[in-house]
């Protein structure tokens, strides 16, 4: 593994963009034509695991390394095997950029320098005060309860804990190498409540949350319906559930 000296700030050590993707022809190219230009040389990996469209093929031409799953394993499955890629290549910081053009790479910089301030995940939030992005109807409710339960259990506040858009540090890499919930929600609510008893630090800072670029939305207005049920559940089980022993202390 290749250590970056000491103190070395995490904006200047090796940071991997991963990009889960399904189905984003529409978005993909311009999304990572907009990754170059905010980040140069800065590494992106898409995760597609199951695309009938052309996203891996014009990941590659736009040149991002991709990685195919054989079967899909949904935003979860294809995020932890960007936190295994990071591990094994030496990577010191994952940041989640989404394919679909919704998260501004212009703002990854900002969730960086949280990892430097000595963060363990820097959570890119809609709802700090930048931008008018507003959830409705039960996704809502569901967010105004899990940011309150959340900011308690994190001594820290955290306004989104719904959002894709985040930055993980070495301690949070090594952690979600090893483990990173695959189920519906569980890249969110759980992966949260796993950084959280693993004692990492959380902070977030405001984003703003753009359309989509194209392609379509994996939450329907139904999956919405049901969502303060699941994450409530998924928040019970995570909190009561046996985890595989990850020294999450040492550095990725
Ligand atoms: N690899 C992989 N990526 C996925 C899968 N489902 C969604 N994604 C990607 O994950 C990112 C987030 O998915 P979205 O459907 O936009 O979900 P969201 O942003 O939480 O919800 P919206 O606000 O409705 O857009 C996008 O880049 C999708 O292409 C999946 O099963 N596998
Ligand atoms: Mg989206």
């Amino acid at each position: 593994m290749v250590a970056a000296p000491s103190g070395t700030p995490v904006s200047i050590r090796r940071v991997l963009i991963v990009m889960p993707a399904l189905n984003e022809q529409d978005s993909v190219s311009s999304v990572l034509a907009q990754v170059k230009q905010s980040l140069p040389g800065m590494d992106v990996l898409v995760v597609d695991d199951g695309s009938r469209d052309r996203t891996a093929e014009l990941a590659r031409e736009a040149g991002a390394k991709v990685a195919r799953l054989p079967v899909n394993l949904g935003v979860g499955g294809a995020m932890r095997t960007g936190f295994r890629y990071a591990v094994a290549h030496g990577y010191h910081a994952v940041v989640q950029v989404d394919a679909d053009g919704q998260h501004d790479p212009g703002e990854v910089g900002a969730l960086l320098r949280l990892l430097d301030e000595g963060a363990d995940i820097a959570i890119g939030s809609r709802f700090a005060g930048k931008g008018a992005y507003r959830a409705v109807g039960p996704r809502k409710y569901a967010m105004v309860v899990l940011s309150l339960v959340f900011s308690k259990l994190a001594g820290n506040k955290l306004s989104d804990v719904t959002s894709g858009f985040k930055a993980m540090g070495p301690r949070a890499i090594r952690l979600f190498a090893a483990y990173y919930p695959a189920e519906y929600l569980g890249d969110t609510v759980e992966a949260l409540v796993v950084a959280i008893r693993a004692k990492l630090t959380i902070a977030e800072t405001p984003v703003l949350m753009r359309r989509r670029a194209g392609g379509t939305p994996s939450h329907s207005p139904g999956k919405s319906a049901v969502y303060l049920g699941r994450a409530g559940l998924a928040l019970l089980l995570a909190l009561v559930r046996r985890r595989p022993s990850v020294d999450s202390s040492d550095a990725a």
